[in-house]
């Protein structure tokens, strides 16, 4: 063969090559999943109809139950310290609180230069941003673009903070948050790139301020009451009747339900005060019909509770309306722009909730409602819609699930597992049975001591230190309320010292020798 002949096919030859080597590569970035994650603050597992709720026919959350229909239901999704700042900082880094620095909310800042998954997917060429609550103190790192809460946000008009500093934004927190993340979604599909969206609501967190369109949505429904309302804490130690997180105690009149005798004081700066003219109006005629209500019934003892436990429900659940929303809107503008088909859809909470179970609201505790999160995921062509999955998994395996379905290497020392195999149906034989969890926080804001403890599917052990030396244990299958603890009866011995000794590997193996 004449040798210019021969040139000429090498050069077809390696056209050729390079093409199929151009389409493997744009075909493999195009299948790259985008990610959006939604994420609520204190949203209880619980009042999610998805799960099966209490409340699912008089306060159903349609939207979020869409990711549930089309995808995955975790029913065993464990946190591993219950507050939110640690929670976030578990998320983005896939490690423990004692290994990422950031173990309670009183005010360190979270060390943004550690490595954190959306530097990883960024470096990867994903387009990332964070739009909604923060609450890590230092400013984020790794996100293209990010539009943050101040501290722990406002409901009303609330400030944001961007690279150029604070600014304030007349609206819902919930409706701004939405409208932003659309926004930014709009831009991605111009470049072309994969993307990751983080949507952190502020709702419902405490003081569960509603949008004044809701505020009227549950007249005259009565929220079933939980079992354990009026909870005595007999069956348990000192952790749990000393902790400061009552309805009945420790839920305020004015800031919590919104019955001011005198409009002054900084939760009234923080809340009513920031309405306007018109707003203000709307919020007046609601509250000022509650206080009405409130000083004609003139209750006490066990029937203010009742009263009060009705007025938390009702204002907690008119913020998760909203919410809810958000999640149909994301939905909808993904199905509108084909951009479903190619994204994975997260929905989760920071952390668990209690809505009345044990006389309580807030979370810490190692006890089931606030231990556990909800954890929704839809991915399709991958996940089989309808699927539920029991396995115990954690907000520790998320930024390692994240990689894995962006295709990037897992770094050695984050301390999850990719759920992947979970969405694909199929769990390892070797999966983890048994779950840590360490929290700090005390004794502000309510009172819990600090503890530590092991979870399996049956059994929660739980040491709480500091200053007390208690341990407690439950039986969920036999008592799923956790309201006895069964640590010196003589029939669980062998469960007990069994778990002690897994109690002080796992700690080992986790790396976490503090108390
Ligand atoms: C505030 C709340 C507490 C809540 C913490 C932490 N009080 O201090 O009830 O437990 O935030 O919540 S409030 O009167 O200011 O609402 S977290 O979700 O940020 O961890
Ligand atoms: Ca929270």
């Amino acid at each position: 063969m004449p040798m210019s002949i021969l040139k000429s096919l090498t050069v077809l030859l390696l056209t050729v090559a390079n093409v199929c080597l151009l389409t493997t590569v744009s075909l493999s970035q195009k299948q790259r999943p985008n990610i959006i994650f939604i994420m609520s603050d204190d949203h209880g597992y619980q009042v999610v109809s998805a799960y099966n709720s209490r409340l699912k026919s008089v306060a159903p959350t349609p939207n979020i139950d869409r990711i549930a229909r089309d995808g995955m239901r975790f029913d065993r999704c464990l946190v591993t310290n219950s507050l939110c700042g640690p929670s976030r900082a578990v998320l983005l880094t896939g490690k423990y609180s004692h290994l990422n620095g950031f173990i309670d909310n009183s005010g360190k800042p979270f060390d943004g230069s550690q490595p954190t998954f959306p530097k990883l997917l960024q470096q990867a060429g994903y387009q990332t941003a964070i739009i909604g609550k923060w609450h890590l103190v230092s400013t984020p790192t790794g996100f293209n673009h990010w539009e943050i809460l101040n501290e722990q946000g406002q409901y009303y008009n609330p400030e944001f903070i961007t690279e150029k500093g604070v600014h304030t934004e007349e609206g819902y927190v919930t409706d701004l948050i939405t409208g932003k993340a659309i926004d930014w979604l709009k831009n991605q599909q111009k470049n072309g790139q994969p993307f990751f969206l983080m949507i952190h609501h502020k709702a419902p967190h405490r003081e569960w301020e509603p949008a004044l369109k809701y505020l009227r949505s549950f007249a005259g429904v009565n929220f079933p009451e939980p079992s354990t309302l009026f909870d005595d804490y007999s069956g348990r130690g000192r952790a749990a009747k000393e902790q400061k997180m009552t309805i009945a105690s420790d839920m305020k009149l004015d800031a919590d339900l919104k019955i001011w005798e005198d409009r002054s004081g900084p939760d009234y700066e923080r809340t009513r005060a920031r309405l306007n003219g018109s707003q203000g109006k709307i919020w007046d005629a609601y509250y000022d019909s509650v206080k009405n209500d409130f000083k004609t019934k003139n209750l006490s003892g066990q029937d203010l509770v009742r009263w009060k436990y009705q007025h938390y429900l009702h204002d907690y659940l008119s913020c998760i309306k909203s919410v809810d929303e958000s999640v149909g809107q994301i939905l909808d503008y993904l199905k509108s722009t084909g951009l479903d088909k190619n994204t994975i859809v997260i929905y989760t909470s920071d952390q668990g909730f209690y809505l009345g179970e044990h006389g309580w609201f807030d979370k810490r505790f190692m006890y089931e409602e606030s231990y556990r999160t909800p954890l929704l995921i839809e991915w399709p062509g991958m996940i089989r819609p309808g699927a539920v999955n029991k396995d115990i998994v954690s907000n520790l395996d998320l930024a390692e699930t994240f990689l894995d379905a962006a295709g990037i290497r897992i770094p050695a020392d984050m301390q999850g597992l990719s759920l992947l195999p979970l969405l694909k149906g199929n769990t390892p034989a070797n999966w983890r049975k048994e779950h840590y969890y360490h929290y700090y926080e005390y004794p502000v804001p309510h009172a819990v001591k600090k503890h530590y403890g092991i979870s399996t599917s049956r059994y929660v052990l739980i040491h709480f230190y500091y200053d007390i030396d208690e341990w407690e244990l439950y039986d969920l299958e036999k008592d799923p309320q956790e309201l006895h603890s069964v640590y010196n009866d003589p029939a669980y011995r062998t469960v007990r010292d069994d778990l002690t000794k897994r109690l002080t590997d796992i700690r080992k193996f986790y790396k976490d020798e503090s108390e």
